[in-house]
């Protein structure tokens, strides 16, 4: 079997409300449907996107770039897509835009090897568990009022999360007040994160992980810009709650940097950003050398399948963002992911919805 064709589609998702972290106010998505096809007739696909409609392009065309490294390749033959793709980006860079296209088009092949096999991604991969606890994040975001965070905090905790993250603004005055009720709704026993998505210095970092630290955080997110490695560490030193990080790193070299230094105790990757499955696996591997949990970012309904294969995987990012792209949903129990067991994703894409959102 041959991989013959590579199609793009390009998808706009409106979100019915905004959302908004440190950095950004999010309007709608902007999604790339990868497709590969093979001289059987098989298909594998996958999705990436950007917040920033005018990105969408540079994605597409990324992916397009790279057709020559996937065309004529047998499907299982991922780590030789891979390492042939790696080569070619050589003179454009090892991270960023071109670790994206890899990515997109990694996984549509991880997926078309597990439905030639009848397998899912994880079972190829071998799995370690059937479930992952799922945290709520699609919610207490920065546009919302204290009560209206209250508000979804209770509803999360209802809906059976044991654990959920809050967006913070950076600053004490703001973030203190909108934490601590949140904390006081869900009592104690619920897992709190915070996530300040880069936007303080290190000294700025520590004094307000004090502040927050009576309120018991399960996890201080990319504290500082993500590339101040030596700033993150020196946060994650001063304070005692676990820094987390990772969505904005690329390749296992980006992890192997992250953890040298000291930058969080609990590693974040990103299936667009990493590498795909292949080097999500990879930094799975890297982790469990050094007994460093695993949580994804974003992308829920394929991270699954990692997360089922990573040995010291510790939570799965639950949000709805890409639900009405899918055929299914997320199944959750008692706070916990269900790891599908069917062939490839395990959960498809909804190619009526597609045609409904296309571009
Ligand atoms: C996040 C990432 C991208 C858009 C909005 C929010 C956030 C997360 O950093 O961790 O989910
Ligand atoms: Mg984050």
């Amino acid at each position: 079997m041959k991989i013959t064709d590579l199609r793009t589609t390009p998808v706009r998702l409106p979100l019915a409300e905004p959302l908004g972290n440190a950095t950004a106010t999010i309007h709608e998505f902007s999604c790339l449907v990868v497709d590969l096809i093979t001289d059987e007739g098989l298909r594998g696909e996958n999705l990436i996107f950007t917040i920033r409609p005018e990105q969408l392009k540079l994605l597409d065309s990324m992916v397009h770039v790279l057709r020559d490294a996937v065309i004529g390749r047998d499907p299982d033959d991922t780590g030789a897509f891979w390492a042939d793709a790696w080569r070619r980006i050589n003179f454009i860079g090892f991270t960023g835009v071109s670790i994206m296209g890899i990515s997109a088009i990694d996984g549509a092949m991880w997926d078309l090897k597990g439905r030639r096999a009848g397998l899912s991604i994880s079972r190829q991969l071998g799995r370690c568990r059937e479930t992952i606890p799922a945290y709520a994040s699609g919610g207490l975001w920065l546009t919302q009022d204290i009560p209206s965070l209250v508000r979804q905090a209770e509803g999360f905790v209802a809906q059976g999360f044991k654990a959920m993250k809050l967006r913070l603004a950076g600053r004490i005055d703001v973030d203190l007040p909108r934490v601590k009720a949140v904390r006081t709704a869900v009592g104690s026993d619920i897992g709190l994160m915070v996530d300040a998505n880069q936007v303080l210095s290190a000294d700025e970092a520590i004094k307000l992980g004090h502040a927050l630290s009576p309120c018991d955080i399960a996890w201080f997110e990319e504290p500082v810009p993500a590339h101040a490695l030596g700033d993150s560490a020196k946060v994650a030193k001063a304070l005692k709650m676990p820094i987390a990080s990772g969505e904005n790193e690329y390749t296992r070299y980006g992890f192997l940097r992250m953890i040298e230094t000291g930058a969080a105790s609990i590693l974040m990757p990103d299936l667009q950003r990493v590498g795909g499955v292949t080097e999500f696996a990879r930094v799975g591997a890297l982790a469990a050398s050094f007994d460093l949990p695993i949580s994804s970012h974003l992308f829920p309904e394929m991270s699954l399948q990692l997360l089922a294969h990573v040995p010291t995987a510790h939570s799965l990012e639950y949000l709805e963002w890409f639900a009405p792209l899918y055929e299914e949903k997320i199944e959750l129990r008692n706070g916990e992911a269900v790891i599908p067991d069917r062939p490839g994703w395990g959960i498809a894409l909804e190619r009526s919805a597609i045609d409904r959102y296309v571009i």
